[in-house]
């Protein structure tokens, strides 16, 4: 493959070298260091919490098969984590609290340390409390030097939705989520169709900015392409209560991963991505352009510029932002798997059902009637054997449920669909994922609505080796 311009070997983060344990070769050591900073969203300068002092944080890229090794630093007024979503990280580096680490507290470091196996898309969170709607966030690119994709550059796309420093902040969100509780959602509105596929619900959270790669939409990230050159997208939702469609104005995105593994390839116009989830695709860029973003059920959008030879687009944005609402999406999960990475079909060993469901008695988010209650309450399944999950969504709104420490088999019926770490679960439907224990420990499954986990949807597994 060849990286373009916008393509960042190695992560431009302060860097030492480092002897392995087994005196193998050297991992250079990261440093994320978790404080306070600024960011000019617009013109608006708006206080939150970063890693390194950007956001997103700096990338990281390695090649699989090599070892990463982060130190956090925490520079902030509460305890921090790093969590590596997607990764088939070693149990006690899954950065989420209780369950794997005690979380950092001001003025500590931890070291994550651990090898990463597999290519692919990734991005790496704080796993505390309401953090992740802060600035916490960055992307993780696994390379993969046999992989035979072909392009001329790349373009890591974060999607955001913003609310931090415009006056509240999130712990202050949650809290009023849960003093005002939330009336139950009732049927009523259009339900779940192709084009309105995760239904009426957008979220729980009003934002003031989309962003992407930190950029409101009114001042955004400007990248200059030569027309015809072929882009490779890797688009990640950051966001903490907002799904988004992803589109580029006249423009076929040829879909080839989503959640960091292959897929066999589609033509795309618009993507809908959940919390958490990823996608890559190939475009060729023949004019200027913009990437956006566009929240699911909500006002205004996140958008980039593509230039070409330095010019900007002339197009409508309305007009285009109009047509893709009106458009039904791809949701990454319908898509098939290409061969190397679909499971064997198995019988499940173990099948376990995950009933979801909503706020009755204000702001809670129960999975099987009970709140996340680490390290009680988990479930607990064998090793090398194949298990299945049923996410049963008795609620209203669209949960994106995460799975950690393993990449699962979406189900449809006897059919194997996409490898997911994140998969969306509309109103009223049942995902089913398989998975193969493989990787002993205790992993959280969770909705990655930042408010409903902080409101208690997860619930974890748990296996020894
Ligand atoms: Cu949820």
């Amino acid at each position: 493959m060849v990286v373009g311009a916008m393509g960042i070997a190695g992560a431009a983060v302060a860097c030492s070298q480092s002897q392995s344990p087994s005196g193998g070769p050297a991992a250079p050591t990261l440093t994320l260091a978790a404080g306070e900073t600024d960011i000019d969203l617009a013109g608006a300068t708006l206080r939150t919490w970063a890693y390194g002092n950007q956001v997103p944080a700096q990338e990281i890229r390695l090649r699989k098969g090599e070892r990463l090794r982060a130190e956090l630093i925490n520079a902030l007024p509460q305890d921090v984590t790093a969590h590596w979503h997607g990764i088939a990280i070693v149990n006690d580096m899954d950065g989420v609290p209780v369950l794997t680490q005690d979380a950092v507290p001001n003025g500590q470091t931890f070291t994550y340390d651990f090898v990463v196996p597999d290519a692919g898309t990734y991005w790496f969170h704080s796993h505390v409390g309401t953090q992740l709607d802060r600035g916490l966030y960055g992307p993780l690119i696994i390379e993969d030097p046999d992989e035979k994709v072909d392009y001329d550059g790349e373009l890591i796309v974060v999607l955001d939705d913003w609310i931090d420093g415009t006056g509240t902040n999130p712990d202050e969100v949650f809290e009023n989520l849960r003093k005002t509780g939330m009336k139950p959602m009732e049927p009523g509105g259009p339900g779940v169709t192709p084009t309105t596929p995760l239904g009426a619900d957008g979220g729980d959270v009003t934002y003031p900015y989309f962003v992407i790669n930190g950029r409101a939409a009114g001042d955004p990230q400007v990248v200059d392409y030569r027309q015809g050159q072929r882009i490779r997208l890797r688009v990640i939702n950051a966001g903490s209560d907002t799904a988004f469609r992803v589109a580029v104005p006249g423009t076929s995105m040829r879909v080839i991963q989503t959640d960091g593994y292959p897929v066999v390839p589609v033509q795309a116009d618009s993507v809908i991505l959940g919390m958490g989830e990823r996608f890559d695709a190939i475009i060729t860029v023949n004019e200027a352009v913009p990437v956006v973003g566009v929240p699911e059920g909500k006002q205004g959008h996140a958008r980039l510029n593509m230039r070409v030879n330095h010019a900007a687009s002339a197009g409508n944005i309305d007009e285009f932002l109009a047509s893709v609402r009106t458009q039904a999406p791809l949701n990454t999960a319908t898509l098939s798997p290409t061969p190397e990475v679909t499971l064997p079909a198995k019988q499940p060993d173990q099948i376990i059902d995950a009933h979801l469901a909503g706020p009755v008695n204000g702001y809670t988010w129960p999975i099987n009637g009970k709140l996340y209650n680490p390290p009680h309450d988990g479930v607990t399944v064998q090793p090398n054997q194949r298990v299945r999950v049923r996410y049963i969504n008795d609620t209203m709104m669209f949960h994106p449920f995460h799975l950690h420490g393993h990449t699962f088999q979406v189900m449809d019926g006897t059919t194997a669909k996409a490898r997911k770490d994140t998969v969306l679960v509309p109103p009223k439907q049942t995902v089913v994922i398989d998975f193969d224990t493989d990787n002993p420990g205790r992993w959280i499954t969770h909705c990655h609505n930042t408010y409903h986990l902080e409101a208690g949807m997860a619930t974890f597994i748990e296996y020894a080796g």
